[in-house]
This record gives C-alpha cells, sequence and structure tokens, in this order.
C-alpha cells in the first residue's frame, strides 16, 4: 500500500477511534472498542471506502503502534478525547520521563505544570529522541525532563499504554526540569 494511503487511513482512525466516533455514527464500548466489520461499514457509508486486509495492515505497519485489532474489534491505544477506560493498570515508572514541547507554551507550563488539555492524560515519552519528535509537531521543539521516580514516591500515579507512552493526570511545575 502507498505510504500516502497508509497515513490517511491512520490519520481516518485516528479521528474515529480518539476523537470524534459519532461524525460516522460508530459506538466505542466503555473500553474504547469497536467491532471492525462496523468501522468499515461506517467508514463506506460515510464517503471513506477501505478493506479489512488495508485495516489490518495500517494497524500492523504503524509506526507507533497506535492500534490494537483483537477477536474482530479495533481500539486506538491511546490518546482519545472521547471517554474511555483502557484498563491500563498501574506501573512503576523509571526515575525520569521527558515531554516534548513548543517553546511558546513554556512560559504557561512554568505557571501551571503540565496539563493534559484535550486528551485524558499528559502524555510522557520514554527518551528525549522521542519527545523531540512530539513536540516538533507543534513547533521548534523543548524536551522538559520530569521527575518521574519522584512524582511516584509522592503519590502520583502513572500508566503505560500498549504502545509505550506513558500518561499520568497532570504534572506540578516542581517536577518539571527546563532547558
Ligand atoms: C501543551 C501524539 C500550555 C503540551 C504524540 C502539548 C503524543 C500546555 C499541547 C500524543 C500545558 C497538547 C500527545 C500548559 C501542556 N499550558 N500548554 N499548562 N500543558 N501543554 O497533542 O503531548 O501521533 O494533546 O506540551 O506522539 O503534544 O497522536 O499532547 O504541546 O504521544 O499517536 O499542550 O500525540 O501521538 O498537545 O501529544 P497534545 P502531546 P499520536
Amino acid at each position: 500500500m502507498d505510504e500516502r494511503r497508509l497515513t490517511r487511513i491512520s490519520k481516518y482512525l485516528a479521528r474515529h477511534l480518539r476523537h470524534d466516533p459519532q461524525r460516522i455514527g460508530l459506538a466505542l464500548d466503555a473500553h474504547g472498542w469497536t467491532p471492525v466489520d462496523g468501522l468499515l461499514r461506517a467508514a463506506a457509508a460515510h464517503g471513506f471506502t477501505f478493506t479489512e486486509a488495508e485495516l489490518r495492515h495500517v494497524v500492523a505497519a504503524n509506526d507507533k503502534r497506535r492500534y490494537t485489532i483483537v477477536d474482530g474489534r479495533i481500539r486506538a491505544n491511546q490518546g482519545h478525547s472521547v471517554p474511555v477506560d483502557l484498563g491500563l493498570p498501574a506501573v512503576v515508572p523509571p526515575e525520569v520521563l521527558y515531554h516534548g514541547t513548543a517553546g511558546r507554551f513554556v512560559a504557561a507550563i512554568e505557571e501551571e505544570g503540565l496539563r493534559p488539555m484535550d486528551r485524558h492524560h499528559v502524555h510522557l515519552s520514554p527518551d528525549r529522541e522521542t519527545a523531540t519528535r512530539v513536540g516538533g509537531r507543534r513547533g521548534v521543539p523543548v524536551v522538559l525532563v520530569v521527575a518521574a521516580g519522584t512524582m511516584h514516591a509522592d503519590g502520583h500515579m502513572f500508566l503505560r499504554s500498549a504502545n509505550g507512552v506513558w500518561l499520568v493526570d497532570h504534572v506540578p511545575p516542581g517536577y518539571l526540569r527546563f532547558p
């Protein structure tokens, strides 16, 4: 499959499995799952037709493993704005994690810490390289170092998504190191 079609299907999945299932009349269950055949039908009925083989290829080839298919159902692994309970276990984080942002947000983050904004959680990366990529989506990347070990010791709960993104409710400014 050509790269452009792959990306188009992946972005279509992000939109409808994370943010706006209702736009194509899709229902997600409490844990974010929806039947694959229903998704294919709903997409086709709303003007975008792709096959189950293409869908499976996108899920398998996705650079960030954003989606999982199990038993004929599909869900996004993280990044939702609609309320879903991913049922992720709390895990002990490494001593430091990273957050990539853009320079123009830094002043507000120094003031308020990291907030989830439109998502359920603040997303943290396991390494600088990933954080730089995440921050680069929004401008010149700035990488913040998060004292995850100390946060955890202080009682903050950390979750890890199926594709290795760390999730937390909020990072108060005292746990952040700015460059
Ligand atoms: C910033 C992608 C002002 C925050 C990535 C970020 C990630 C604040 C933006 C995933 C703030 C929110 C998530 C505050 C945070 N004041 N700005 N107090 N607190 N921000 O997209 O982390 O490709 O919701 O720094 O790889 O950029 O979708 O979060 O710049 O894993 O799979 O507000 O999205 O994954 O932006 O990215 P986002 P994010 P996917």
